[in-house]
């Protein structure tokens, strides 16, 4: 027997969970633990929600209430989310839960003790608006490493490094948007460069990790590790465990994955064997494995074994990181803050979780990103769960009854074809065991979809409506495979549906119970009392419906910046300061080495001048010469990349994507824009 301890990556508590925190960490992990209980194995799950950090703190302040008050509840509405899809952890903490103090404070003393933490006088941003120093996600700037523009101060999103905020380039309050100061502070660092051996020889015995996850240890190794701090300027948190550091408390990355232990604590307490944590955590034959989104990789897979290494207790070191990429939602990014989601308490409001489960494991995002759609959830709801598995469980039973008075026995031998078919079956079942060991859930789910299609295929094959006329033996025996198929699917498409696996189970009257070990075992009677419809089907107008919801966040989010952007109001005379007149364009080229920026020559009327120009990315410089646009022309003279800029062109921007405007009459070039 093998022993598993499974996570789910603890979702952070200043938000409800949604449709990506299922795809990226949760149901993946369901997945798994019901295939290895299947098999007999030992698993313990366990999650939790993360607790500290400055978003919980700044959502508190605003709603006015304490930050547990902001956990508690979203703590509350994630428990019940989760029994909503049937995700089934043996425990569910947060890391705001009592136990976890100790367990992190501990974890610091032992690396501090052991020389692995140092102290550093340092600067950091401070927002003196908001009177409080800015963690790392809360300034805002340029990429040191790519350039990209928007990288927080902790990590960049576009190029997936790690970040030192004060190499920011250009950094600004997020929380602000000013410009911060910098402020003298006292910080304490895990010492990771003393780890790289270690960390290299470990990684080298990892090599059954997804690509994605070893090559990402790979490059953060090759590039040299860095100190990393791991305390913040902050109240909410857990408290030092050093003499003189109040107003600091531990940086929740470095608390957080000891939550996977004081979970396990926790659940060991409730159970009423306070030390059965012990056989999980200090046995070397448990197999720990952390399902995750890939922006966690770096922190389970180079920090968390670091932490781990040097504690009194000799833990066991994650045996896998199977990281997700991200699921899309209707071909664009998920952003909570633009609440281009979908909540699964919404969702619940509306489908049963079951189906979810299925459509975000048969899309799981697990080599690259994925899409979800409600074109998609209802096609693969009605053509799929209803049409072929449905149908063959319906179609089946309803014979069986009408024919058989429901009783179809085990036939004394079996034609060449109907073993051929249960041999074609058993083998993929098997296939399907392999792919959920290596967590490839979309393959599995496909394949035991596939089954049924075989099933279908049978049915229709052998026409057993003719056969009960012709040969009753005959249609009899097809019908007893189909069931074989049936039964086979109970168990090999239980931990994606196990709800209405379920059901079929009773539904057809095995009396074996749903195990890994009874694949072969064939019934020897199956007996259908009592039909249930195992899925209903999607209505067009349900997707609208869907649809229509989120048309209206995107309407709503898209007002809401037109809102922020509003500018203070000026006077009249402000405005006419600004001389705009329609120009004529007359030459236009690209400035060398930027795809952004055009250099025009424009007549303003009797006079030329050069533009430089941010709009190469949205226009060729071919189509801009003749065209009359209005510009700002009496705009101080700016350097950009070397060349002078006499203007400025007005344009549009939607999103990113540039418009430059028309005079809705041929004028002149000169007129004047007022
Ligand atoms: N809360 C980040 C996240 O939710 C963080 C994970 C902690 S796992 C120990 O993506
Ligand atoms: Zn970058």
């Amino acid at each position: 027997m093998e022993k598993y301890l499974v996570t789910s990556a603890l979702t952070y508590a200043n938000g409800k969970l949604h449709i990506g925190h299922i795809a990226g960490s949760y149901l993946n992990a369901d997945i798994f633990v019901r295939y290895q209980r299947l098999l007999g194995n030992d698993v313990l799950y366990i999650g939790g929600s993360d607790d500290y950090g400055t978003p919980i703190s700044l959502k508190a302040e605003e709603e006015n209430v304490s930050p547990q008050d902001i956990v508690d509840k979203f703590n509350k509405s994630m428990r019940s989310d989760l029994e909503g899809l049937n995700i089934q952890l043996d425990n569910f903490s947060g890391t705001s839960h009592p136990n976890h103090i100790k367990d992190s404070q501990d974890f610091f003393s032992n690396l501090y003790d052991a020389g692995y933490i140092t102290k550093k006088k340092l600067k950091q941003f401070y927002d003196e608006k908001q009177k409080r120093f800015l963690s790392d996600r809360y300034v805002e700037g340029n990429c040191p490493f790519c350039k990209a523009e928007g990288a927080r101060g902790d990590q960049c999103d576009s190029c997936g490094k790690l970040i030192d905020a004060m190499d920011l380039i250009e950094p600004r309050s997020k929380l602000s948007g000013e410009v911060p100061i910098v402020k003298d502070t006292t910080h304490w660092y895990l010492d990771l460069p003393k780890f790289e051996t270690q960390l290299r020889d470990w990684l080298n015995t990892k090599t059954y990790w997804k690509d994605n996850v070893k090559n990402f240890v790979l490059s953060w190794l090759n590039e040299g590790l860095q100190e990393r701090g791991i305390t913040r300027d902050l109240n909410w948190g857990v408290p030092i465990p050093l003499e003189n550091t109040e107003g600091k408390v531990l940086y929740v990355w470095f608390d957080a994955p000891i939550g996977y232990l004081s979970s396990t604590k926790e659940w060991a307490e409730k159970k009423g064997e306070p030390e059965k944590w012990k056989d999980y955590w200090l046995d070397k034959k448990t197999k720990m494995i952390h399902f995750l989104g890939k922006d966690n990789i770096p922190f389970h897979t180079i920090i968390w074994p670091s932490m781990l290494s040097k504690q009194k207790e000799d833990f066991v070191l994650p045996h896998d990181v199977p990281a997700n990429e991200y699921l899309n939602l209707e071909g664009q990014k998920m952003s909570t803050s633009r609440d281009w989601t979908v909540w699964v308490e919404d969702y619940l409001k509306y489908f049963e979780g079951e189906y979810l489960r299925y459509v975000l494991a048969v899309n799981a995002p697990e080599t690259k990103d994925s899409d979800f759609s409600w074109e998609d959830f209802k096609m693969r709801i009605n053509s799929e769960l209803n049409n072929v598995l449905g149908n063959l469980a319906n179609r089946t039973c309803v014979f069986t009854t009408k024919y058989f008075d429901g009783i179809i026995k085990q036939p004394k031998q079996i034609s060449e074809l109907s073993q051929q078919k249960l041999d074609e079956v058993y083998n993929l079942a098997l296939e399907i065991g392999k792919s959920y060991s290596k967590y490839h859930v979309r393959k599995a789910t496909k394949q035991f979809m596939n089954i049924a299609r075989i099933g279908n295929k049978y049915f229709d094959e052998m026409q057993p409506w003719k056969e009960v006329k012709t040969d009753s033996k005959k249609a009899s025996e097809t019908l007893y495979v189909c069931l074989e198929i049936l039964r086979i699917l109970t168990i090999v498409a239980a931990p994606v549906i196990p709800k209405s696996m379920k059901v079929l189970h009773e539904m057809i009257n095995v009396n074996s119970p749903i195990i890994w070990d009874n694949l072969s075992k064939k019934s020897a009677e199956y007996s259908i009392t009592n039909i249930e419809r195992l899925f209903r089907k999607i209505d067009e107008k349900e997707v609208e419906e869907q649809q229509e919801i989120l048309k209206r966040k995107q309407d709503l989010s898209l007002e809401e910046e037109i809102i922020k952007d509003h500018k203070p109001e000026i006077e009249y005379d402000d405005f006419m300061k600004l001389e705009i007149r329609i120009v004529k364009i007359l030459e236009a080229e690209r400035v060398k080495k930027s795809n952004k920026l055009i250099k025009l020559k424009v007549n303003i009327g009797g006079e030329e001048r050069s533009v430089i120009a941010g709009i190469g990315k949205n226009y060729e410089p071919e189509e801009l010469i003749g065209k009359k646009v209005p510009m700002l022309i009496n705009l101080k003279p700016r350097m950009v990349m070397g060349v002078e800029s006499q203007a400025m062109i007005l344009a549009a921007e939607d999103n990113g994507k540039l418009s430059i405007l028309h005079p809705d009459k041929d004028v002149k070039e000169g007129s004047e824009v007022s």
